[in-house]
C-alpha cells in the first residue's frame, strides 16, 4: 500500500495530520527550506552546465521531496552511499554546496568527504553502491555503533546482480541498512515496464524477507516519517518512494524523445515543493513575503559559491592522481609534462 501523508492540493490525510502534530515548527520550517533551495540549486546546475561553468549534469527536479524528506531523517553517526542524481540528499546532510558544485565540475575537491561526515563520494556506476552500504553496515553492526547505513539508486539498479547480492546478504546478516529507491519511472530512456517484470520496487524485498515501504516519493512528510520509522527498527528494509524526474536524465539527453508529453504533465500536477508549500501557507507557518526574502537569501550565497568554485583553479595534476595505485611510468611523463606546462605557463591553471 502507498503511504501517503500529503494530498497533490496541499492537504493532509488522518495519517499526515497525525505525523504534522508529531513536528516542531522548526522541523516543518526546515523542510520546506530544503525543498525550495534544493530546487533553486538544481536549476542553477542546469543554467551553469549550460553556460559551460559544469561539466554534464543529472536534473533532480521533481525527486526533491524523497531526497530531502529522507536525509532529513539522517544523522551525523549514519553512513550515505549516494548514487550520481542525490544533490538533494547532499545538500539536507549538510554536503557543502562548494563541495556539490566542485563535483560537477569534475575536480577531486568535490569528491572527499568533508571531515564528520560520512558521506561517500556519488557513484556512477549503476548499483554498485549497495553492497558497499551492505559492509558499512556490518562493520556498525560489529562495532556495535548506533548509527545505520543507507544506500540510493534508481529503478534501473534493481535490474542489476548487486542489487539483489546485496538485499540478500543484509537479510542473512540482519544488519542496519535501508535501500532507498527513488523509482522515477525511467531507467534513462527505459520504462520501468520493460526492465522489471513485478510491477513495484517494493514487493522485491519479499524475496529476501526483508521489511519493505512503498511511500508516495512526492510528499515529504510521508517520505520523513517512513525513514524515520524503518531507521528506528535497525534492520535492512527496502524502501520505494515513487517519484518521477521531470527533467531530462541528464543534460546531454533529451527526454521528450522517449516520454510522452501527458505522462510530464500529470506529474508536474504532483509537484512535491508545490503542495507542502501549500500546506505551510495554509498552516500560517510563514506568508509569500517571507519565503521570497528566505529564496532572495539562498539566491546570493548559490551565486557567491559558485563565483568561488571559478575563481579557484584545478590542479592538472590531479588528473593522474587516484587512478592507479603505483602509476605507470608512460603516465608519469605525461604527469610531469602538465606539470612543466603550467610552470611555464602554457596552461593556465
Ligand atoms: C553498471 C552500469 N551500467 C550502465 C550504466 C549506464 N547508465 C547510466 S545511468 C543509467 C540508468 C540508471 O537508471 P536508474 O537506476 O533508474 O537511475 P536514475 O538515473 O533514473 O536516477 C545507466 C544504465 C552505468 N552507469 N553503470
Amino acid at each position: 500500500m502507498l503511504i501517503n501523508h500529503l494530498l497533490p492540493c496541499g492537504t493532509l490525510t488522518d495519517a499526515g495530520s497525525s505525523f504534522w502534530r508529531t513536528l516542531s515548527i522548526n522541523e516543518k520550517l526546515d523542510l520546506l527550506f530544503f525543498l525550495r533551495s534544493v530546487r533553486m540549486l538544481d536549476r542553477r546546475m542546469v543554467l551553469w552546465q549550460r553556460q559551460g561553468k559544469i561539466g554534464t549534469y543529472a536534473p533532480v527536479e521533481g525527486q526533491e521531496a524523497a531526497q530531502v524528506g529522507s536525509a532529513y531523517a539522517l544523522d551525523k553517526k549514519d553512513w550515505v552511499f549516494p548514487s550520481y542524481r542525490e544533490q538533494g540528499v547532499a545538500f539536507t546532510f549538510g554536503i557543502s554546496t562548494t563541495s556539490i558544485i566542485q563535483y560537477w565540475s569534475g575536480r577531486i575537491e568535490g569528491c572527499k568527504p568533508p571531515i564528520g561526515y560520512r558521506y561517500v563520494p556519488p557513484t556512477v556506476p549503476i548499483a554498485t553502491q549497495l553492497p558497499h552500504a551492505v559492509g558499512a553496515a556490518w562493520s556498525i553492526k560489529k562495532k556495535k555503533e548506533t548509527g545505520i547505513a543507507i544506500a540510493y539508486f534508481g529503478d534501473g539498479a534493481t535490474s542489476e546482480g548487486d542489487f539483489h547480492e546485496a538485499l540478500n546478504f543484509a537479510s542473512i546478516f540482519d544488519l542496519p541498512v535501508l535501500f532507498f529507491c527513488q523509482n522515477n519511472g525511467y531507467a534513462i530512456s527505459v520504462p520501468f515496464a520493460e526492465q522489471s517484470a513485478t510491477k513495484t520496487v517494493v514487493e522485491k524485498a519479499s524475496a529476501y524477507g526483508i521489511n519493505a515501504y512503498q511511500v508516495d516519493g512526492n510528499d515529504v512528510l510521508a517520505v520523513y516519517h517512513v525513514v524515520k520509522t524503518a531507521k528506528s527498527k535497525r534492520k535492512p528494509a527496502l524502501i520505494e518512494a515513487v517519484t518521477y524526474r521531470t527533467g531530462a536524465h541528464t543534460t546531454a539527453d533529451d527526454a521528450s524523445r522517449y516520454r510522452p508529453e501527458g505522462e510530464v504533465r500529470i506529474w508536474l500536477n504532483r509537484d512535491p515543493l508545490y503542495r507542502y508549500e501549500q500546506l505551510c501557507l495554509k498552516e500560517g507557518l510563514l506568508d509569500e513575503d517571507q519565503i521570497e526574502k528566505q529564496d532572495q537569501q539562498v539566491a546570493k550565497e548559490l551565486d557567491r559559491t559558485m563565483r568561488e568554485v571559478e575563481k579557484s583553479h584545478p590542479n592538472p595534476s590531479s588528473l593522474f592522481t587516484h587512478v592507479y595505485h603505483q602509476i605507470p611510468d608512460w603516465l608519469k611523463k605525461q604527469q610531469e609534462e602538465a606539470a612543466n606546462d603550467v610552470n611555464h605557463g602554457s596552461i593556465h591553471c
